[in-house]
């Protein structure tokens, strides 16, 4: 049987959520990193949107959603649990893709929206930050000590907020949320995914 391929970029936080949970599940897969500006036609074939990631399991089965391709990995296998406690991290995974993606996209690119006024994205953002961090001074991730969907699905998007100013982002009252972006990001599973390739295609290796 053939193995599954995922589209995927290596530095969007959609790619990396799937990815991360692809690889808990002990799913191997064939990576095609993709070039935005010249998006492969067999991925746009089979999903004429154009974002990544996208996973095709088989020519029948085509997962076009982060959430669906982690879902999917999931219940396939979920060695650390990362399922339980799932109407709580689908709805703090929403609130995620909703009202912070929409901010951190205002912080980060203003350009973009040129007829909108986002001086007030980095605040809106941060009032997020603040209720991630309250959750994290209850436990060490954000539904229990353990770690969730709702964990792997955020911290790439915390990730790329923090980043947009790294001196502001320390400088937060949010010692919690700092502790956890840094667990996140230091573990052996982040790290994996985001290891550069010098082919397009690579595997994903446990
Ligand atoms: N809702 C989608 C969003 C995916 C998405 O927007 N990915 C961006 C990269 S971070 C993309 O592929 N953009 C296409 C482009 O820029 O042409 C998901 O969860 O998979």
């Amino acid at each position: 049987m053939e193995m599954p391929v995922l589209y995927s970029y290596r530095r969007c936080p959609y790619a990396m959520r799937a990815r991360m949970a692809l690889v808990v599940a002990g799913i191997q897969c064939d990576v095609y990193d993709i070039d935005f500006k010249n998006k492969p036609q067999a991925m746009l074939d089979v999903s004429p949107k154009g974002t990544v990631p996208v996973l095709v399991v088989c020519q029948d089965n085509v997962l076009e959603e982060s959430l669906e391709v982690m879902l999917w990995a999931l219940k396939q296998n979920d060695p650390q649990g990362w399922l339980a406690q799932i109407d709580d991290s689908l709805a703090l995974i929403k609130e995620n893709d909703g009202a912070f993606k929409k901010a951190l996209d205002r912080y980060k690119y203003p350009n973009r929206f040129p007829d909108e006024d986002c001086s007030m994205a980095q605040e809106q953002g941060a009032a997020f930050l603040k209720e991630l961090n309250n959750r994290l001074a209850q436990h060490q991730n954000l539904l229990s000590d353990d770690v969730r969907l709702a964990d792997i699905g955020v911290f790439p998007f915390v990730r790329q907020f923090a980043n947009v100013d790294r001196a502001w982002f320390e400088a937060q009252d949010i010692p919690a949320l700092q502790q956890w972006l840094s667990r996140h990001l230091e573990s052996t599973l982040f790290v994996g995914v985001m290891k550069k390739h010098k082919t397009a295609q690579y595997l994903l290796i446990n």
